[in-house]
């Protein structure tokens, strides 16, 4: 009887620490989950999209695929994919070589036109920014 009573405990003990374990890896992948959260919204731009001026390399696209902008003004790319991505221009005007995750690249338009680009390694990738 008193043996038996052991091996009940046990068994109740053994549960308890699944629930516990259980509970404590359910959490955990939440905080984790949360930590990247936080982490896309730890950019300067609060709004989490591009700002003025500035064209966002994410899933496997340019966003906005269409800029424009007045002669002069400097766009800047961000790569926000995992992968390398390039801003390369059709007509051969600009190129920024790799740029890799989270890297940047900045052009200056000094003069008004239609500027297609595309991106050399996913060519499928493609993008205007337009000059007034
Ligand atoms: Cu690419």
């Amino acid at each position: 009887m008193k043996n038996l009573t052991g091996i009940r405990n046990r068994a109740l003990t053994g549960a308890c620490l699944m629930v516990a374990i259980f509970i404590f890896l359910n959490s955990c992948s939440k905080s984790s989950n949360n930590m990247a959260g936080m982490g896309n919204n730890g950019n300067t731009d609060n709004s989490g999209g591009p700002g003025t001026n500035e064209v966002f390399i994410k899933g496997m696209a340019f966003d906005p695929s269409t800029i424009t902008v007045t002669a002069g003004t400097t766009i800047t790319w961000t790569n926000k994919d995992p992968v390398t991505h390039t801003v390369s221009s059709t007509s051969n005007e600009f190129d920024s070589g790799n740029i890799t995750p989270n890297a940047t690249f900045s052009h200056t338009f000094s003069t008004a036109g239609s500027y297609s680009y595309y991106c050399k390694i996913h060519t499928y990738m493609t993008a205007t920014v337009k000059v007034n």
